[in-house]
C-alpha cells in the first residue's frame, strides 16, 4: 500500500448503483492506492468536505449510471469558486439517460469543470498513474 496515494471514491447523489462501486474500490486498492470511498447517492458537498479533510488526495473519482450526472454535479462550478474540490475530478459509468449517446452529455459535464470522463473503469488505474506523474513533475519544478 502506497500510504502517499489516495483516491476518494463514490457515486453521484441521486444514484443507487453499488456494484461498479465496490468492484472500482477494489481493483484500486490491489492497484496499490488508497481508497476513501464514499459509497453511494453521495453529494457533491461531501466529496467537497472528504477531499478539504484529505487535500492530498490525487483526484475525486465519481461513478454515476442512472443518467442524471449532470444534475448530479450542477454544483461543481460553485464549490470550485469557493476554493474546493481542488484537484482532478473523474467522472465515469452511464453518463447520459436513454440509448443516445451523442456526446452531448459529455460536452456538458466539461463545461461544469469535470476534468476527466470515463466509460471503462478498467481505464482508471493508467488515469490515476498519469494524474500522480503529473503531479511529482509539478513538485519537482516548484
Ligand atoms: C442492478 C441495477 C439496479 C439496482 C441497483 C442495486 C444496487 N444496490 O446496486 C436497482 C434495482 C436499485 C436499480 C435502480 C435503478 N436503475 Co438500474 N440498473 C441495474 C443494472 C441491471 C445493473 C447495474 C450493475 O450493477 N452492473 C454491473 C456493473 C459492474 O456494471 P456497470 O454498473 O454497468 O458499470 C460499468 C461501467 O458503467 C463502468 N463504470 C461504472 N461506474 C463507473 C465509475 C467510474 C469512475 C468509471 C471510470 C467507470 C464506471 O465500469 C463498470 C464496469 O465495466 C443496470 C442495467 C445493466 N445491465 O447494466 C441498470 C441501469 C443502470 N439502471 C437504470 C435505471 C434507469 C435505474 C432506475 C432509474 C430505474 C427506476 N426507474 O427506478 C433506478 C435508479 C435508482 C437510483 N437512485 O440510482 C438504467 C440507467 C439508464 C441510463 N443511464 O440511461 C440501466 C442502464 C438499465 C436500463 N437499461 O435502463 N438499478
Amino acid at each position: 500500500m502506497n500510504e502517499d496515494r489516495l483516491v476518494i471514491l463514490g457515486v453521484a447523489e441521486s444514484d443507487a448503483h453499488a456494484v461498479a462501486n465496490h468492484l472500482i474500490a477494489m481493483q484500486l486498492r490491489l492497484h496499490g492506492l488508497q481508497v476513501l470511498n464514499l459509497g453511494v447517492c453521495t453529494p457533491l458537498a461531501d466529496f467537497a468536505a472528504a477531499h478539504a479533510a484529505h487535500p492530498h488526495a490525487e483526484a475525486v473519482v465519481i461513478g454515476s449510471l442512472n443518467g442524471h450526472a449532470h444534475q448530479d454535479l450542477r454544483t461543481l462550478p460553485e464549490l470550485r469558486a469557493r476554493g474546493l474540490l481542488n484537484c482532478p475530478v473523474v467522472v465515469g459509468g452511464n453518463l447520459s439517460v436513454g440509448s443516445r449517446k451523442d456526446g452531448g452529455e459529455e460536452e456538458r459535464l466539461r463545461s461544469l469543470g469535470v476534468d476527466h470522463l470515463l466509460a471503462d473503469a478498467t481505464q482508471l488505474p493508467v488515469l490515476l498513474d498519469l494524474i500522480h506523474a503529473a503531479r511529482a513533475t509539478q513538485l519537482a519544478g516548484a
